[in-house]
């Protein structure tokens, strides 16, 4: 399609997923009043400007269904992701809206270079997490044959890619290089294995990350790029010429704008990203604010595809962590600490990589006059309720009153010293 094609099954997708919204959520039908704004009113897609942002706290404030445009008898499906404090981000889709995701799962693999027959293997999480049940449905749809492995048993996923055939990898970036490390310790040569193509994504990563998963597995490492809240998996993709994720602007509209201002920026700007969805019924999404930093592109690309690129997320504009592919707040984990009577309200995050994979340090301060004899006790009650309440793996190192420096000004809760995505 060209661009002015692509800009009328814009408009018409608009008009129609902001007239689901305004006749179904009554969160926004007040913001549309509000603006003054009636979904007939909007004649062309730099309308959408005269509409507010919708923001994750949005989602925690109506918890769990108050954005959603059909009631749970109409859905098919529930996800969920990390909200700030102890509420998930819960997202839900009708059947519809599955078969969109698939078709879009399926438009990204097939980009990336897989092939109907092709054997994929799938390393993302099976579960409330949307990686591994979008890439799943991506990939079936696709006509490939799916091996449905989730993340862990690393040892396992070495010999099943090994013995099944794999010719395609999907997996967090990480992860692609802990299973590069398990094989190589193993006596594993990948590169030798029928491994073609990866897509990887859920987490920023690096040109030079690519360029070292390329090298250690013997495939063209792609990104991928989407969140729950818009759908998962698959809101856009890299194609084979590896230059710049494609968004799907039939089923999304893609801006980017100055985070503090709220201003929409030239293309090529670095800003904030900002999507709208076009076909969603169960939840519509109206200027849904990403905190995704990137820039955009709707210079043609090699490939021959017209859809905008959106080129390398650098990272993000909140606090929000992600570890092993885990989306963490800082706030999730002061809340498991601030509630236990011998720990003081002092603590640093400390991520690292390690190899190839994150490693957490949870530095954390003792009130005065806790006993030694405590500290073991101390230490696996904390690592206990971070694991099972926010999902991660961290090493508790406990310290005396006063150690953790104080600040003057913000606290410096975080010491992220994991490489940079650039
Ligand atoms: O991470 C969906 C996904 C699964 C994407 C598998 C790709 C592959 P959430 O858990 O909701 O959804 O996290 C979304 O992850 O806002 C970004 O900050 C980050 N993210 C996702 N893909 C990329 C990427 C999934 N390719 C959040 N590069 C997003 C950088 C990414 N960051």
């Amino acid at each position: 399609m060209s661009r002015d094609e692509i800009a009328a099954v814009q408009l018409a997708g608009l008009r129609s997923s902001l007239r689901n919204a305004y006749d179904r959520v009554p969160v926004h039908r007040a913001r549309f009043d509000a603006a003054g704004l009636l979904p007939d009113d909007v004649q062309s897609l730099d309308d959408l400007q005269r509409l507010p942002f919708t923001v994750k706290s949005d989602l925690r404030d109506h918890y769990p269904f108050g954005l959603f445009a059909r009631s749970p008898s109409e859905l098919a499906r529930l996800h969920a992701s990390s909200g700030t404090t102890g509420k998930p981000t819960v997202v839900g889709y009708t059947q519809q809206d599955l078969e969109t995701w698939s078709g879009l799962m399926a438009r990204s693999l097939h980009a990336a270079g897989a092939r109907a027959g092709d054997v994929i293997h799938n390393a993302y999480g099976y579960g409330l997490f949307t990686g591994g049940l979008g890439a799943h449905y991506g990939a079936e749809r696709l006509g490939a044959a799916v091996v449905p492995m989730s993340g862990g048993s690393t040892e396992r996923q070495v010999a099943l890619i090994m013995d099944f055939g794999a010719r395609v990898l999907c997996a967090t970036p990480s992860y692609a290089l802990a299973i590069a490390e398990v094989a190589e310790a193993q006596g594993v040569d990948l590169r030798h294995s029928g491994l073609k193509v990866g897509l990887f994504g859920a987490e920023p990563w690096s040109q030079a990350m690519r360029l070292e998963i390329q090298e250690r597995l013997g495939l063209k490492a792609v990104d991928v790029y989407g969140l729950s809240e818009i759908m998962g998996p698959g809101v856009a993709c890299e194609c084979e010429c590896q230059a710049g994720l494609h968004g799907w602007e039939d089923h999304f509209l893609f801006e980017v704008i100055d985070p503090d201002s709220g201003r929409v920026l030239p293309e090529g700007e670095a800003g904030e990203l900002v999507i709208t969805t076009l076909s969603k019924q169960a939840l519509p999404m109206v200027r849904y604010r990403t905190r995704d930093i990137t820039r955009l592109s709707t210079a043609p690309c090699d490939c021959g595809r017209t859809h905008v690129r959106i080129l390398r997320i650098t990272g993000r504009n909140d606090d929000m962590l992600i570890i092993r592919g885990v989306n963490v707040y800082p706030s999730q984990i002061e809340a498991v600490l601030l509630g236990r009577p011998m720990i003081a309200p002092h603590y640093q995050i400390v991520i690292e990589r390690r190899g190839s994979l994150d490693h957490v340090g949870l530095e954390v301060e003792l009130q005065p006059g806790v006993p030694e004899t405590s500290h073991g006790l101390i230490s696996h009650d904390v690592t206990h309720h971070v694991k099972s309440l926010i999902g991660i793996t961290v090493e508790v190192s406990l310290k005396q009153p006063g150690e953790i420096p104080r600040s003057q000004g913000k606290a410096v809760r975080v010491r992220d010293l994991r490489p940079k995505a650039n």
